[in-house]
């Protein structure tokens, strides 16, 4: 039997949600059995699903701080803060993420106000954390015993599952904020939370300049050589104090001054907080920086995957993400959505800073993606 050429048999276009086939009776019934089956065709939803970049429902968005903490100091005078309610902290809530407290689908970013004398009661929980100080001071963070001072500047990283408590120890309130993985370990369904002790002891109470995990721990270059095994994964290190970071980026501008590398860019230092053990990440799921850009700067526009907020810790200026762009100043919170273009410009003018300089203060998810081999960005050797 001699086999000819195989005549292609007339193919339907390919069907998609934008081409769908025609609605005969035959084919309402196979849907009727997909969902009968609660099956869903691949081709109805493929552009959603697998869309050719990062496409966020979070969205670009400011937050003036001069507005929350109004509000948080009203929430100071009429919400008690104490066992149940945990934490008086109010969460900044992406236009985009349907009401929910998240920043952005993996971020939480809050901020947090205790009254002279409170306390916030011991607690922890699987969900990694920091605290960033842009003004005031008083209140002492005590995790896993050691009592931490936080004053502005500060960066105070607390790895998951380590015991921490607030207390104010001076006659005014003070304000902070919280950047957590609540959103990422929500969608993950990876928590565990436990109450401590409801009150903390005396030696707990104690209000020093320096906590332990400094003495041991802060010393640029020096790790001692019997460090206690870590309590928890991320950076022993519990506080990053304002000054070390500010000469760190004063040196860097300084050094390109002189003709040196080390700057991101012209008129753009930029610093990553790391632990000292490993020079990793402070923390598994969070990755901080800070970032100064000169008088007259502007950044170059970065894109990467995941998202990022950040809080403007000194000067002003104007902040570019996406098609949004905004006039920002000391305190002003914002989201960068994933693969969305971020970039700043430091205004020229006057500001409340003696260098003009803008200081912004970042966190993002981002070692959870370079983990999983998922991270792509703008400055990567092959942005793709
Ligand atoms: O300070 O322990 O904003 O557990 C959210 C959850 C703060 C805290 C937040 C928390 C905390
Ligand atoms: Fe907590």
């Amino acid at each position: 039997m001699t086999v000819g050429p195989v005549e292609p048999r007339a193919k339907p276009p390919a069907v998609s949600a934008s081409n769908p086939p025609e609605a005969t009776p035959a084919l309402e019934a196979l849907y009727r059995g997909f969902a009968r089956e609660l099956l869903v065709p691949l081709w109805t939803e493929i552009g959603d699903l697998m869309p050719t970049h990062p496409r966020s429902r979070a969205v670009p968005h400011l937050w003036k701080w001069r507005n929350l903490l109004r509000l948080a100091e009203q929430a100071g005078e009429l919400v008690p803060v104490g066992r149940g309610g945990e934490r008086r902290a109010l969460a900044l809530a992406n236009p985009g993420l349907d009401g929910r407290p998240f920043a952005t689908p993996t971020l939480w970013a809050a901020i947090q106000y205790l009254m002279p004398g409170e306390d916030a009661p011991e607690h922890r929980h699987t969900q990694h954390a920091f605290r960033f100080v842009v003004e005031g001071s008083g209140v002492w963070t005590v995790v896993g015993g050691d009592p931490v001072p936080m004053n502005r500047g500060d960066f105070l990283p607390q790895a998951g599952w380590n015991w921490h408590a607030h207390h104010n120890a001076t006659a005014s309130p003070m304000a902070w904020i919280d950047g957590l993985d609540i959103p990422f370990q929500y969608s993950a369904e990876t928590q565990f939370f436990e109450f401590g002790r409801d009150r903390l002891d005396a030696a707990e109470r104690i209000t020093p300049e320096r906590s332990r995990s400094e003495r041991l721990w802060g010393h640029p270059g020096l790790r001692p050589l019997r460090a206690p095994a870590a309590a928890a994964p991320g950076s022993p290190l519990l506080s990053y104090k304002w000054a070390v970071t500010d000469r760190a980026l004063d040196d860097q501008l300084e050094l390109a001054k002189e003709g040196h590398e080390g700057v991101v860019e012209p008129g753009h230092a930029a610093v990553r907080y790391t632990d000292p053990a490993t020079g990793a990440d402070v923390l598994p799921t969070i990755r901080a920086e800070f970032h100064r850009v000169t008088r007259g700067t502007e950044t170059a526009p970065f894109t990467e995957t995941g998202s990022s907020v950040y809080q403007v810790f000194d000067g002003s200026g104007s902040i570019t993400v996406g098609d949004r762009t905004w006039s920002v100043t000391r305190g002003d919170l914002f989201t960068v959505p994933s693969w969305t273009p971020f970039s700043a410009r430091s205004e020229a003018g006057t500001t409340d800073s003696d260098s003009g300089a803008l200081d912004l203060f970042r966190f993002g998810d981002a070692p959870i993606f370079e983990a999983l081999r998922l991270h792509r960005s703008t400055t990567d050797e092959d942005p793709r």
